[in-house]
């Protein structure tokens, strides 16, 4: 199902709203690398946020290496090709409320 895709001044509000976030594909998506202590704090951190991401029905694309977890969010039913939406703001806030 189609979402809302944010346009340009929505999306400089995104930004401002969460200065941990950067931009990234173009505009297409927005990152957060978090670094823990260990494998397992990484680990428990992935853990809480599968958790709150189905509650939400809006799910993150991640690496994780050992202590580090880039956390990239995008939707993927937003516009023609995927692009940013309320969800990824919504998301975004849930997880910068975790650390
Ligand atoms: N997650 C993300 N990141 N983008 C989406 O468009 C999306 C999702 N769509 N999770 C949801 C699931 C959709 O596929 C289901 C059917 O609601």
């Amino acid at each position: 199902m189609s979402v809302h895709e944010l346009d340009a001044a929505q999306v400089s509000q995104l930004l401002a709203d969460h200065p941990a976030w950067a931009l990234a594909r173009e505009g297409k998506a927005i990152t957060r690398t978090f670094q823990f202590k260990d494998f397992s704090a990484a680990w428990g951190f992935m853990s809480r946020v599968a958790l709150l991401a189905e509650t939400q029905d809006h799910h993150p694309e991640w690496v994780n290496v050992y202590a580090k977890v880039e956390v990239t969010l995008t939707t993927h039913d937003a516009g023609a090709t995927g692009g940013l939406s309320q969800r990824d703001a919504k998301l975004a806030r849930a997880i910068d409320g975790l650390v």
